[in-house]
């Protein structure tokens, strides 16, 4: 298992020499490098101390804009004291967020060069046979490159100056058929299974029927009635400006959120079979959250189906992967994994039917 960050690490550099060192480099940093000057202008004393006083976790997202009545006071009521950093993001979106501070895990990392952390049973499954396939792979390389190395040395036109004229040799040829045909059926041992359970739909503990429209989604929990679009934040703002930070700030993200985070999230309780539909309303998008394991196309015109079980709490991101139209870069995918009593008191919420406290 710990020889497989070397070997990815090896593959990347030579990606990466193979792209140039600029094109690389600079994707790279870009995050990373203080510079720009739109993002040393925004205020940043308010947005990186605003958290400080009352936890450590100065990067871990603060609950959103509105708060439930009465809820979770002593973690804002030191922002509360404080006064308002900016003239307040027009917001509140019809679906607020749940007032719970969640860490931000599947999103893409400066270098990184790794799957995201697993967060679902198909998300270990399918990283594991990734990680089955890399080692096979890799030896069947090795071998390869050693065989074409050994004719290179010992048949070239100098140490064998009569070549044999021979043209079959049955044992060899029954070995290179069967040989394949035994690492094939060894992978399909594996993946089939996999591929199985994730296409095997499993009675679902929360449905919602996810649509993609130029250039958002639609959420709807038919079995509670609820529904709600999702947008970016920033979306049709221009570049990354004050403005867009306030609002990435206000719903607890940071700068490099930015094009990842929406107004508006999926929300689902940890440890439940979840059931999506998956449809499209103009054209074909594609829904997926890369830590759980799970990518769809919304086709209009067809419900397809997918699931997970989400096993970690926390903020999640995906990006619509079909080509959809001009801005299809900005309509990314926001997933939020709750524990159980705060999924209940965010469907009570969004319900309307504000808890009695
Ligand atoms: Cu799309």
């Amino acid at each position: 298992m710990s020889a497989f960050p070397a070997l990815r690490s090896a593959a990347a550099l030579g990606l990466a020499l193979m792209l140039g060192a600029a094109a690389w480099g600079q994707e790279a940093t870009v995050p990373a490098d203080p510079g720009p000057a739109f993002i040393q202008t925004a205020p940043e004393p308010a947005v990186e101390t605003a958290p400080a006083p009352g936890q450590g976790d100065g990067t871990a997202n603060q609950p959103a804009a509105p708060e439930p009545p009465g809820g979770a006071g002593d973690l804002t009521g030191n922002t509360a004291d404080e006064p308002a950093p900016q003239a307040a993001p027009e917001a509140p979106p019809d679906a607020p967020l749940p007032a719970e501070v969640l860490p931000i895990i599947g999103q893409p990392v400066a270098g990184g060069i790794n799957l995201h952390p697993a967060a679902s049973s198909i998300a270990h499954d399918t990283f594991w046979l990734d990680t089955l396939l890399l080692w096979i792979i890799s030896g069947i390389t090795l071998v390869v490159m050693v065989l074409i190395l050994w004719v290179i040395v010992r048949y070239n036109a100098r140490r064998n100056p009569v070549p044999a004229r021979f043209t079959h040799n049955s044992p060899l040829e029954v070995t290179w058929t069967v040989i394949p045909i035994v690492i094939l059926v060894f992978i399909g041992a594996f993946s089939l299974p996999v591929l199985f359970t994730q296409q095997e739909i499993p009675e679902g503990d929360v449905h919602i029927t996810v649509t993609g429209y130029q250039w958002f989604w639609n959420y709807q929990y038919p079995d509670e009635g609820i529904e709600f679009d999702s947008y970016m934040i920033g979306y049709n703002m221009g570049n990354l400006n004050e403005e867009i930070s306030a609002e990435l700030a206000a719903a607890g993200y940071s700068d490099e959120h930015w094009k990842l985070a929406t107004d508006t999230a999926v929300v689902v309780p940890r440890g439940a079979n979840v059931v999506m539909a998956v449809t499209g309303g103009d054209v074909i998008h594609s829904w997926t959250i890369p830590a759980f394991g799970v990518k769809q196309d919304a086709v209009p015109g067809r419900m397809a189906h997918l699931w997970f079980n989400a096993d970690t709490e926390g903020v999640f991101f995906g990006q619509c992967s079909e080509l959809c139209g001009k801005d299809h870069a900005f309509m990314p995918i926001t997933v939020r994994v709750v524990s159980p009593e705060a999924y209940q008191a965010w469907l009570a919420e969004m319900r309307g039917d504000a808890p009695a406290a």
